[in-house]
């Protein structure tokens, strides 16, 4: 059975899983009737100062693969429309570079500043963690509806702490865009 991670909850992925290597992040949402959202997938990938190694670490639709060959962004989905998970988002663990010490997941709504949108505007949206070769559920985590007036969120990210990978699920709501965590993170 899957661990549902509460808010800010950490999760020692090589210690309680340590024949992961492979993993498939999911983004899945639903809309409630009459409104179309853009949901985005992201990636950033941070050395140790908190900044990416090189633009091409940031992972998003307009770069789908990170130089290190570790992470696989599988395309842009731009309605949500279907079951299960929209966007997807491949990672090789032992691949990651070695500079790397965090790796950030980001989801965001795509011009929601034009669009005037919000995750209130969601029936459901989830994210969840698949061991990709046993196809078996480690972690989901509920995006539910303490982030309604936000436009994007941190959901999650994957810590190298001693050489482990830790998740640690930290539900960060805000509303700068996806250009917002550009600037803080170039
Ligand atoms: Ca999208
Ligand atoms: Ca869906």
């Amino acid at each position: 059975m899957a661990i549902s991670l509460k808010k800010g909850g950490t999760f020692n992925l090589s210690k309680k899983e340590p024949a992961l290597k492979k993993i498939m992040v999911g983004l899945g949402w639903e809309m409630k009737p009459g409104v179309s959202l853009d949901l985005d997938c992201s990636v950033f990938m941070l050395g140790g100062n908190g900044k990416l190694p090189a633009d091409e670490f940031f992972v998003f639709y307009n770069n789908l693969k990170s130089p290190d060959g570790s992470v696989q962004h599988t395309g842009d989905n731009r309605t949500g429309a279907d079951e299960g998970d929209d966007e997807m988002i491949l990672a090789n663990l032992p691949l990651v570079h070695p500079n790397v010490q965090e790796v950030l997941f980001i989801v965001s709504i795509h011009e929601a500043d034009i669009r005037r949108h919000n995750f209130g505007m969601l029936k459901e949206a989830y994210i969840r963690i698949m061991d990709v070769e046993t196809k078996r559920e480690v972690l989901r985590y509920d995006l539910d509806a303490e982030f309604m007036t936000n436009t994007d969120v941190e959901f999650g990210k994957l810590q190298r702490i001693d050489g482990d990978w830790n998740f640690v699920a930290s539900g960060l709501g805000s509303n700068k865009g996806l250009q917002g965590f550009v600037d803080a993170f170039a």
